[in-house]
């Protein structure tokens, strides 16, 4: 008989061993590195099991395409892995489950669903379980491959998150067409603002090898709906367009095809003068505009099914029209010019601010786009969530309200450049649900960002998403194992404008962390409850911009050395004896006005603007009476401690998951955790006591003394 030996030399029987390792499975978490993401795949162990068990018997995948393989490799080793036994995929009919078009499909075919699948559109998709002689069947229909695709994610999520399966109906369709990943990585293999590691391109292997985390990458973008990935910095290297760079992009663009993603890249818009040989640029000269129009047609030789250009232009040193003296509309129409025969897209950055002395840049971009409403050809602009730069809380862009003529999509940053890099929880969907609840009032109220996202509101007919990507060659993708959550929402935030960062936070810990509801419950009062805490222990009431020069991760308040005015945090909140805040309304900036009546007027009445953007609209006295009838200054210290407290009992909620997630990611969690920690007290330590040289007030009751002196916090920037 087979034994094991431990190390005390004695010996097992291989059915010791056999139990041994089945009440390990019961009992314990196996260890997990985080690189399977949401798609672990771990065998269920409630008693959905038996049930899944007994309605998934086989499953029919029926077409036949490269996509078509990716739904049945993934359905194969989705539900075995979930179901642990194998399961029977192939394209029989008979089968328990069966995914097709109604042209590959004769069970799709019967149910005469052709009309409906059309109406979803070429993304979309049908799940339903119905009756076929006598038999009950899952059906996951779709008029294209990749809705196909998309379908038996969805079926696999609802696996993953243990949803009973007998009487599925389920229409879905995307509501924004692009749901785009930007990544700003360099061709050197560093990424701009990423922490997790260098860049998931490996260009100096690429076209020959592909590393097949590219189909790992591709899987889990396909899973939440991802369409589209730019793959550049949009600080971009004119080299990408070269042919050597091509091949590599087409090379990538043909391993991301299969799974509905389309490459975009970032264009250098000088790219003509540096890798043209031009001497010029000038979006209207002739030999620029064939420059373009070649190039362009050279991309799609290679990649017919190639996004478009991403372009920043004319922002922070990269050049742009406006260097020839021409409109970011010049421009950018230039170049939509090009890929227009292609049905391409050209996607303008409406991040510019120029630095004039006492200007303020909260409303450079408005100042500097606006005015082109209904003059960008079928372009579209990309903006970001607020009006100054991914804070860790802004109001919406005024933008969205004012430009109803003109295509427009959010930029949001997974990324974590101001939210504490791969370091601090923050689950972002809180922060992009309050931005597209927002009222813009721009047709009256109930104007929400969401419905000129959308389209609902202005018509538009492409709308989309981006999102500054957070992944990297870490192996669990994105540095610390709970901002996967972050991705996952943004994608699932694209699909599902309307979906709640409850619903995202519970699926994605699910399928990621645990099935057990307690834990379940634990894990999500920590994230829904984090972007709150980050605000109050790093810019709480509407401060913006305190970090440390250059590399944004701790606090510098004091900062007042950058060449530029408007990169300098003194800049932003203003502190002085009287009070603090950057003062908007008509006796500052006047940018309030770039909002809508009545939420102008809101804004612009200290006492009715939502203190959580108090300091962002006004320059308020120390002593103003809060809501909560305390000071400003003590609300604001206490703000400062509330996220101080809000991380310790996180802390203390994640030490009693011990046991309930696996050790490793458990581990590394609570490392991560550590960190915020020691992070947000020092966030509120520098803070206060910078603020604290102007308030000349002491620190009310219920604030921690501070560790340090204001000259140790300015000597040292905080290490991440
Ligand atoms: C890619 C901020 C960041 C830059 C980034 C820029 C942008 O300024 O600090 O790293 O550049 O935004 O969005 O273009």
């Amino acid at each position: 008989m087979a034994s094991f030996k431990r190390q005390t030399g004695k010996k097992y029987s291989a059915k010791a061993f056999a139990l041994f390792v089945f009440f390990c499975g019961i009992t314990c978490v196996k260890a997990d590195d985080g690189y399977r993401l949401w798609l672990r795949y771990e065998q269920l162990t409630k008693q959905s099991l038996t049930a899944y068990r007994e309605r998934i018997k086989s499953i029919a995948v029926q077409g036949q395409s490269a996509t078509f393989d990716a739904i049945r490799r993934e359905l194969s080793s989705g539900c075995a892995g979930l179901l642990g036994t194998p399961i029977v995929v192939g394209d029989r009919a008979g089968a328990s489950v069966v995914v097709g078009l109604p042209q590959t499909s004769p069970l799709i075919r019967k149910l005469r669903w052709t009309t409906d699948l059309k109406r979803l559109g070429p993304e979309g998709y049908r799940i339903r379980t119905v009756k076929e002689r006598n038999r009950t069947v899952v059906v996951i229909a779709s008029s294209t491959d990749v809705g196909a695709l998309y379908g038996a994610f969805h079926f696999l999520r609802l696996l993953q998150t243990e949803t009973r399966i007998n009487d599925l109906f389920i229409d879905q369709k995307p509501d924004l067409k692009l749901r785009i990943l930007d990544h700003w990585d360099n061709l050197d293999g560093s990424i701009e603002r990423g922490y997790a590691g260098k860049s998931l391109w490996n260009w100096a292997e690429l076209p020959k090898h592909i590393d097949p985390r590219l189909i790992d990458y591709a899987r889990a973008n396909a899973s939440i709906g991802v369409n589209g990935a730019a793959l550049n910095n949009v600080n971009a290297n004119a080299q990408i367009l070269t042919p050597e760079y091509l091949a590599k992009v087409a090379a990538i663009a043909n391993v991301f095809r299969p799974y509905g993603i389309r490459v975009y890249l970032s264009a250098r818009f000088s790219a003509p003068i540096e890798i043209g040989k031009l001497s010029t640029a000038d979006p209207l000269d002739q030999t620029v505009i064939k420059w373009w129009i070649a190039k362009t047609d050279e991309i799609y030789k290679l990649i017919p099914d190639f996004g478009g250009f991403l372009v920043k232009a004319n922002s922070e040193g990269q050049p742009g029209p406006r260097t020839y003296n021409r409109t970011h509309a010049d421009g950018a129409n230039m170049l939509a010019a090009a890929v227009a025969p292609h049905k391409g897209i050209v996607i303008w950055r409406a991040f510019v601010y120029d630095n004039k002395p006492g200007y303020d840049r909260a409303g450079a971009a408005y100042e500097n786009l606006q005015p082109f409403d209904g003059k960008f050809a079928p372009n579209v602009l990309q903006v970001k969530n607020g009006p100054i730069d991914f804070q860790p809380r802004e109001p919406f862009h005024p933008l969205f309200g004012a430009m109803p003529k003109t295509q427009m999509m959010p930029e949001f940053q997974i990324t974590q450049e101001y939210l504490g890099f791969s370091n601090h929880l923050v689950f972002l969907a809180s922060m992009w649900r309050e931005f597209l609840s927002s009222d813009t009032f721009t047709a009256g109220r109930d104007s929400r960002v969401a419905q000129v996202v959308d389209g609902t509101l202005f018509r538009q007919r492409l709308t989309g998403i981006a999102g500054v990507a957070n992944t990297g060659s870490d192996r669990n993708w994105t540095g610390h194992d709970m901002l996967q959550a972050n991705w996952y929402a943004f994608g699932r935030l694209a699909w599902s404008v309307y979906s709640s960062p409850e619903q995202i936070a519970e699926e994605w810990i699910r399928m990621t962390l645990t099935h057990d509801s307690n834990a379940v419950g634990k894990i999500m009062k920590m994230m829904l409850g984090s972007h709150e805490a980050v605000v109050d222990y790093m810019t709480p009431l509407g401060l913006h911009h305190l970090f440390w020069g250059g590399h944004h991760y701790g606090p510098a308040p004091w900062w007042d050395t950058e060449k530029r005015d408007d990169w300098n945090p003194v800049y932003y909140h203003k502190a002085d004896a009287f009070g603090i805040g950057f003062d908007r309304t008509k006796s500052g900036s006047n940018t309030v006005s770039q909002y809508h009546f009545p939420l102008r007027e809101e804004f612009s009445d200290i006492d009715r603007c939502p203190e959580e953007f108090l300091l962002w609209f006004h320059h308020v006295s120390w002593d103003h009476k809060m809501k909560s009838g305390r000071t400003l200054w003590d609300e604001l210290a206490l703000h400062y401690q509330r996220g101080v407290d809000w991380v310790r009992e996180t802390r203390a909620d994640w030490a009693t998951l011990a046991g309930k997630i696996d050790e490793e990611r458990y581990t590394a969690i609570g490392k991560k955790l550590a960190i915020q920690e020691r992070d947000a007290v020092w966030w509120r330590d520098a803070c206060l006591l910078y603020f604290q040289t102007f308030s000349k007030k002491p620190l009310p009751e219920g604030v921690e003394k501070p560790a340090h002196t204001l000259a140790e916090y300015k000597a040292k920037a905080l290490e991440w």
